[in-house]
């Protein structure tokens, strides 16, 4: 089959030289059809690639175990291919674009024989949305065409949008001979194109989360004047029913399902109080004619990491994984049923190896293993996730993994100053890449893995927003993470959250005056509902205490990370960098002056 259409000549064109290249027994057009899927998901128990879990526990949900060396993304191996390496910048690897396409086309080179090769014409975002952008993913994995069913807007009325634009994104994947020394994951965004090769990893593989939302669609949103972000967004209703968007920007396994999918505390509850998950990963913005940003989550599914996901953390989730659910490298009970640290109940008997469980051998689960399992399946789901228009923003927020220093919320004092506290933002690595876990690294606005280009650029980028009519978004930093000198969690987190949420509402409302900081602005005394809140008053204290001596010592230490990026790096950030650096001098003198009086 080919797709028919004048329009689309350039897609067939493109077609058929992937299948010269790659050779594959045979091709096959995705139409997204409950059949077409049903099909897949039976080639892929003849052939194991997926194994079936209890039926009467989890319907018609399966279980993929991944090569062992390929369990993340590989951010060594991910290249973005522009003609000036200025362009990519010192936040990606970089690649001469004709060097990247003679390197990895001799590897797609007869890497299809004997497999077949599936086309699947997408669509990020709702299908009918201005805002949307839509791609074509060429793979020989079924576990991508059926993962991207569940992730995208895939099949026929793609194509048919695809033919009415005549513009798409190109990508190429194989998993190739899984071998991590022909393993690339390359971007060439002037071609709004990328080529994958050698792992089936969902970051690697599959092409329209990571690769084309992310960064291809990064670079395009520069160009068009919108921002594509690592950020969830989640409705927060107040009992009045009053609805407020608000988007995180957490980097990878920091909590973005959890917060996209918070269950009330029983207070908040009880007075009314409703969240709603419009996106858990990623979000593309654009203003819109009111000055306000509006939002749409490209994605339709969730590619979650499994571990620390329970009864008692996110019920939520666990309610969307009931059915119709793929798993990836989770342990499985001896009723055949998915299990991963963090669960709650039954036993693992095999790990996500396949083999007998042994403590011995660490976890049961990977530490990154994943569910897939379409957005609409959540309970909490915002329907509002379909609207052509998108959701408005009033909020913004940056945070990360920090035991210790950062406050749990701060507020920024403008724009400027909210794009220094995104650039700034650090966070303890996390197993959703391959490298050591719980290294602290700098992760600006949680896209240091997917901006497409050269962070210095992406920074004036967030910054030209900040122009007259414009109604931006308030911008905040929170912190779920900080530990006490013990080690334990200050902060309960999940459900808890929506304390701090409410503030940033109450502050984008009006409602609450906030107690002004060096840093920004942190709750005033009393302003922080904690009816209920199992945290004592001086941990409290200290939870929004700004350390001024620690935050000198961490704003020299933004600032050489900040001036890694040279010349590109836009005045107005180091002005405000050199701002806020006179506010916590200014501090510190008061406080030495109030000392010696
Ligand atoms: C993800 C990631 O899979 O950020 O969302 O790694
Ligand atoms: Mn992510």
């Amino acid at each position: 089959m080919r797709a028919h259409g004048s329009s689309l000549d350039a897609l067939n064109r493109w077609v058929d030289e992937v299948a010269r290249l790659t050779e594959p027994a045979s091709i096959r057009w995705c139409d997204g059809s409950d059949a077409e899927y049903a099909g897949l998901v039976e080639t892929m128990l003849a052939s194991g690639d997926l194994l079936p879990l209890n039926a009467e526990t989890n319907p018609r949900s399966y279980l993929h175990r991944s090569h062992p060396s390929d369990v993340a993304r590989v951010e060594h191996l991910t290249f973005v291919c522009t003609p000036d390496e200025a362009d990519a910048g010192p936040n990606n690897h970089w690649m001469a674009p004709a060097e990247a396409h003679a390197k990895i086309d001799a590897l797609f080179a007869g890497a299809m024989r004997g497999r077949t090769m599936y086309v699947i014409p997408y669509c990020m975002g709702p299908i009918d949305s201005p805002l949307a952008r839509c791609g074509v993913e060429i793979t020989d994995s079924p576990y991508v065409v059926a993962n991207m069913r569940i992730m995208t807007r895939m099949g026929a009325a793609a194509l048919a949008r695809i033919e009415r634009e005549g513009r798409f994104v190109k990508g190429l994947h194989s998993t190739g001979d899984l071998d991590p020394e022909r393993r690339f994951i390359m971007h060439f965004p002037e071609e709004l194109s990328i080529k994958s090769i050698g792992s089936g990893y969902g970051g690697n593989a599959l092409l329209g989360k990571k690769c084309h939302a992310l960064r291809i669609a990064s670079h395009q949103a520069r160009r068009e004047g919108w921002l594509a972000e690592h950020m969830l967004i989640v409705g927060i209703e107040n009992p009045k029913g009053e609805k407020h968007y608000i988007a995180a920007a957490f980097p990878s396994a920091c909590g973005k399902t959890n917060l996209a999918m918070l269950i009330p505390t029983e207070g908040y509850r009880k007075a009314g109080w409703k969240v709603w998950t419009v996106g858990d990963d990623i979000c593309w913005m654009t203003p819109g004619d009111d000055g306000r940003l509006w939002a749409i989550n490209p994605e339709a599914g969730y590619f979650g990491v499994a571990p620390g996901t329970g009864a008692n953390t996110n019920p939520t989730a666990l309610a969307t994984l009931g059915h119709d659910a793929i798993f990836t490298n989770v342990a499985v009970t001896a009723d055949g049923r998915p299990w991963w640290e963090g669960l709650g109940e039954g036993e693992p008997v095999t790990d996500w190896q396949g083999r007998p469980f042994d403590a011995a051998n660490g976890p049961a689960a990977h530490p990154n293993s994943r569910f897939t399992v379409s957005a609409k399946q959540c309970p909490s789901w915002a329907p509002e996730s379909e609207d052509a228009a998108g959701v408005p923003i009033s909020a913004i927020v940056f945070g990360g993994r920090r035991p210790s220093l950062v406050p749990l919320v701060f507020e920024a004092n403008d724009w400027a100053h909210g794009v220094l506290v995104g650039a700034a933002m650090g966070s303890e690595t996390t197993a959703a890449a391959t490298g050591a876990v719980g290294v602290l690294r700098r992760d600006s606005m949680a896209m240091k893995p997917f901006c497409g280009y050269n962070f210095a650029d992406y920074f004036a980028h967030w910054l030209s927003f900040d122009k007259p009519g414009a109604k931006l978004p308030r911008i905040f930093h929170v912190n779920w993470f900080r530990k006490d000198a013990d080690g334990r969690f200050m902060w309960p987190g999940y459900g808890d959250n929506l304390r701090v949420l409410d503030w940033m509402i109450q502050r984008v409302a009006g409602l609450a005056t906030g107690h002004e900081t060096p840093i920004g602005t942190v709750p005033a005394k009393g302003e922080l509902n904690t009816e209920g809140l199992d945290v004592s008053p001086a941990t409290l204290d200290e939870l929004t205490r700004v350390d001024v001596e620690g935050w000198i010592e961490e704003l020299n230490a933004i600032g050489t990370y900040l001036d890694g990026f040279g010349e590109r790096m836009p005045e107005r950030l180091k002005a405000e960098r050199l701002r806020v650096g006179k506010a916590l001098e200014a501090a510190m003198e008061n406080r030495a002056t109030a000392a010696t009086a």
